[in-house]
């Protein structure tokens, strides 16, 4: 059934999909699709190349986010309401990537790579975001966008 709905999803449009994507794996937050769990994931192997980098804007604001086990720093960032931002990440060891409630992958960066990926979330709130290799998130590496 779960999978017959995302299907659907995803025909309609692949943001959409998407967006299934970052709310299936947000979990725990109250979210109904949050029990779909890893049923969705396709395996943690195939994560890593079948998520590209999501675009840049031409002249967003950079936020630098450094991710090296067991954390991400910073750990709160804060952006406008529909504000178009450059997620600048960069691995301090191993292969980490940057999701986002609501959104999914962001950006992925390899050991001691930085990589830049675009994000704009237009309703003011809280948001998860997160690294989704294995163990990674229960470690700790998770944090909180702020948007106002
Ligand atoms: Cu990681």
């Amino acid at each position: 059934m779960f999978r017959r709905i995302m299907s659907s999803v995803a025909i309609a449009s692949l943001a959409f999909a998407t967006v299934g994507v970052g709310i299936a794996t947000a979990g725990g937050d109250g979210h109904d699709m949050g029990s779909g769990d890893h049923d969705m994931g396709g395996g943690h192997s195939s994560g890593k190349s079948k998520h590209k980098n999501v675009p840049t804007v031409a002249g967003a604001r950079e936020i630098a986010i450094d991710a090296t086990l067991p954390i991400f720093t910073p750990k709160v960032i804060t952006v406008g309401a529909g504000e178009d931002v450059t997620i600048v990440l960069t691995s301090g060891d191993v292969f980490h990537d940057f999701m986002v409630q609501g959104k999914g992958h962001v950006v992925g960066a390899k050991a001691n790579k930085t990589r830049k990926g675009g994000l704009r979330i237009d309703k003011p709130g809280t948001y998860k975001f997160w690294c989704s290799v294995k163990d990674h998130r229960p470690a700790g590496m998770k944090g909180t966008i702020v948007v106002q």
